[in-house]
């Protein structure tokens, strides 16, 4: 996925480089002003004239920020234009979609629908492209009473094409990236009608391009009749994120949005425990126990379940995503993270694994088996990892001890394992997570997280998940 990954590639670089943030030039502007005008319905009278001490684009800006959960300050900062850039639906975000003016109701009243695939793109074979568009209709089919039948000629329900630029709508394709697709709400006509950009490349199950699965399940949604979603583990979110196809299954958030319009699938027992939906890491929940934390580059990590938050200087507001929409390659549901800054990078630890990454690339010959370390055969997993900038030790905590690791010797340190308490005064129970940052150590046990001096050792203050993750539901 190659226009995918370079386009993540340059907004993490921006990220993480340029510290001063970058001038806003003017070309930028007028993308933004195109932007807002086709995704949150900024309109051309309302012009950049300020009217009443604030303006309609700082407005839509405004707006625009709090969908994505950026720090919401109604001009267009780097982080603003930088999400601004990245590949996506070419359907409103505006609650009341652009696309749903054929009328208010939003659905279809019956629950047997037809498709045709009425032509195909050259990036796929035609047998894929037929199985990427009957498993993304399946995505639906299984949670609904909803089901699909194929035809092959006359007009159907959803009818599916590939064009480029313009296509006969009035919504053309913009060229390569950006806009990857677009469908139309529930109604006869145009109504239901999916249509991908041929500009793109599509791919059925490899990492090069945008799987056609994904994009298609996506959109396939607005057929049915969702708007997006601002939950960023939803399907329905408007941003493309790489996921394999062969495990995906829908969120909870998509489950709860299809079945409001068309409730459950009668053939399917909802107790059944396969029918489980995932749902999305709140950092609003103050009881949600984080598998890992850690630094890189002067940022902030923190991984829960298949998602992380990162927090950068210039960002108030920590911003989740995928692991696998930076990490391709990486593994979810860790149990530990460090940034070893000897040889710049991020380690993510699973089981007796563990994965090094430099920026966005497996090193090579990774995974490895943690006994690298130097840790005993006994220990099949780690708790938590932190590197020490004080003693240049890396600790490995593992239960109720921690190993301490040499990284200038690359070998573990001898008269270990000792035990958690006796460095971490007050610690009870098992440490979870922990890194350090601005001249503190913090220890994670549960939904707690401990503040020590890294100057005297002494513990500071228990503070709770929200400090650092900041719970902006209000
Ligand atoms: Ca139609
Ligand atoms: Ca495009
Ligand atoms: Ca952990
Ligand atoms: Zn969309
Ligand atoms: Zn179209």
């Amino acid at each position: 996925m190659k226009t995918f990954n370079l386009s993540v590639l340059l907004s993490l670089a921006v990220a993480v480089y340029c510290v001063p943030v970058s001038q806003v030039t003017d070309p930028d502007e007028s993308f933004a002003e195109s932007y807002l005008k086709k995704f949150y319905d900024l309109t051309e009278e309302s012009g950049p004239v300020v009217r009443r001490g604030i303006s309609p684009v700082t407005k839509k800006l405004r707006e625009m920020q709090r969908f994505f959960g950026l720090k919401i300050t109604g001009t267009l900062d780097a982080d603003t234009l930088a999400m601004m850039k990245k590949p996506r639906c070419g359907v409103s975000d505006v609650k009341i979609a652009r696309f749903s003016t054929f009328g208010n109701n939003l659905k279809w009243e019956k629950n047997s629908l037809t498709y045709r695939i009425v032509n195909y793109t050259p990036d796929m074979s035609a047998a894929e492209v037929d199985d990427s568009m009957e498993k993304a209709l399946q995505v639906w089919a299984k949670v609904t009473p909803l089901r699909f039948t194929r035809i092959y000629s006359g007009t159907a329900d959803i009818m599916i094409s590939f064009g480029r630029r313009d296509h006969g709508d009035y919504y053309p394709f913009d060229g390569p990236g950006n806009t990857l697709a677009h469908a139309f709400a529930p109604s006869s006509g145009i109504g239901g009608d999916a249509h991908f950009d041929e500009d793109e490349t599509f791919t059925f199950r490899s990492n090069s391009g945008y799987v056609l699965f994904m994009v298609a399940a996506h959109e396939f949604g607005h057929s049915l009749g969702l708007s997006h979603s601002d939950d960023p583990g939803a399907l329905m979110y408007p941003l493309y994120s790489y996921r394999n196809p062969e495990t995906f299954v829908l969120p909870r958030d998509d489950v709860n949005g299809i079945q409001s319009l068309y409730g459950p699938n009668p053939d399917v027992d909802p107790l059944d425990p396969d029918t489980t939906a995932p749902t999305t890491p709140d950092a609003c929940d103050s009881t949600m126990v984080l598998d890992a934390v850690a630094t890189l580059r002067g940022e902030m990590l923190f991984f829960k379940d298949s998602f992380f938050w990162r927090s950068y200087p210039q960002s108030n507001t920590p911003q989740q995503t995928l692991i696998n929409n930076f990490w391709p390659d990486a593994p979810v549901d860790i149990d530990a993270a460090y940034e070893s800054r000897y040889r710049d990078r991020l380690l993510l630890f699973k089981g007796n694994r563990v994965w090094a990454f430099n920026a966005y690339d497996l090193v090579p010959d990774y995974p490895q088996s943690i006994s690298t370390f130097g840790l005993p055969a006994s220990v099949t997993k780690v708790d938590a990892v932190l590197y020490d900038v004080k003693s240049h030790k890396t600790l490995f905590f593992v239960g109720d001890n921690y190993y301490s690791y040499d990284e200038a010797r690359r070998t573990m340190d001898r008269g270990f394992p000792k035990r958690v308490d006796e460095k971490f005064s007050g610690l009870t129970s098992k440490v979870t997570a922990a890194f350090q940052y601005r001249g503190f150590t913090y220890i994670y046990s549960g939904p707690y997280m401990f503040e020590y001096s890294l100057r005297t050792g002494r513990l500071f203050r228990v503070l709770k998940n929200d400090y650092f993750l900041r719970c902006t539901r209000y």
